[in-house]
């Protein structure tokens, strides 16, 4: 297919490419044109984007239910070109298991913050994924509530300064950072348990594996997927794009350690 293609860089904004050469990198079909909401280095946008290509490249568009979370994503439904359903603040797995249940033969996920998943939805998260519902579940951990003003989540880091704790997270008072998914892996029901990022191609690269394995084994009906994604929120952090990637490097990612953590046996 040779479309028409333009140069973006401003000083030659608007000229033809050669219509000889091939277009090999685009927008995929599963996302909407409307763009993204999200800050300038919001680590959302590019969890959206991976995670619809993985969907375009599987092949499964007309096969998939996504469930929209409350948060800083809230609105994933406007940008993602597939069926979708909102859920209150919390709900997303239990509205995901309810969607499964009836249809299950669609591949059905929920996409969830840190916030959403791990603090309001912690019992809704832990019972789905101990039941082993055959779903993948996406969680977005930025550390910290994004949307509502940057307070403290159950995954912020002690000495974390937010809103909410301005002198940083004191253990003693509020508790330790929580490792959801490394506590999910003790559950049976949890098939597969991966940590990623996004913030880095080589992450991109990982993240998108890690979900296609994840809609593999949905198609295998092996139980629940959970991926994480360790993600950057400047705006909530009160720091640059660039600022938030060696944040992430040198705080996040000590607490948060990439990788899988729970893999099926063979
Ligand atoms: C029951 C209920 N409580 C509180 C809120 C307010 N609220 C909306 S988004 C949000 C925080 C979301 O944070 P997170 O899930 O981490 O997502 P992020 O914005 O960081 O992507 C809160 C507390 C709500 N909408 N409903
Ligand atoms: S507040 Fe944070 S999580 Fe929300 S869109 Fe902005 S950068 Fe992203």
């Amino acid at each position: 297919m040779n479309e028409k293609l333009y140069l973006e860089d401003e000083e030659n904004l608007g000229t033809q490419v050669d219509e000889n050469y091939e277009q090999v990198y685009c927008r995929p079909d599963t996302l909407t044109d409307i763009p993204f909401h999200y800050c300038p280095g919001c680590g959302h946008s590019v969890v959206h984007r991976v995670l619809m290509e993985v969907i375009a490249e599987l092949g499964i568009q007309e096969e998939t239910i996504g469930i929209a979370p409350v948060g800083c994503s809230v609105f994933a439904y406007n940008y993602m070109n597939i069926d979708m359903q909102e859920a209150a603040h919390g709900r997303a797995s239990a509205v995901a298991t309810g969607v499964k249940r009836v249809l299950p033969d669609k591949y059905v996920f929920s996409y969830q913050g840190d916030g959403d998943l791990a603090a309001i939805g912690t019992a809704e998260t832990i019972h789905t994924v101990n039941r082993g519902e055959n779903i993948l579940m996406l969680f977005i951990n930025n550390g910290i509530y994004g949307m509502t003003g940057g307070q403290m989540a159950p995954t912020s880091l002690i000495g974390q300064v937010t809103s909410t704790s301005p002198y940083g997270r004191d253990a003693a008072q509020v508790g330790s950072p929580i490792k959801i998914a490394d506590m999910l892996c003790l559950l049976p029901g949890a098939y597969y348990v991966t940590r990623q990022i996004v913030h880095n191609p080589g992450g991109v690269r990982k993240l998108k594996k890690a979900l296609i394995k994840a809609f593999e084994y949905q198609k295998q009906k092996k139980g629940t997927c959970f991926v994480e994604v360790v993600s950057n929120c400047p705006s909530g952090w009160k720091m640059t794009p660039v600022e938030t990637i060696k944040y992430i490097e040198e705080q996040m990612l000590p607490m948060y350690p990439l990788g899988d953590l729970k893999v099926p046996k063979n």
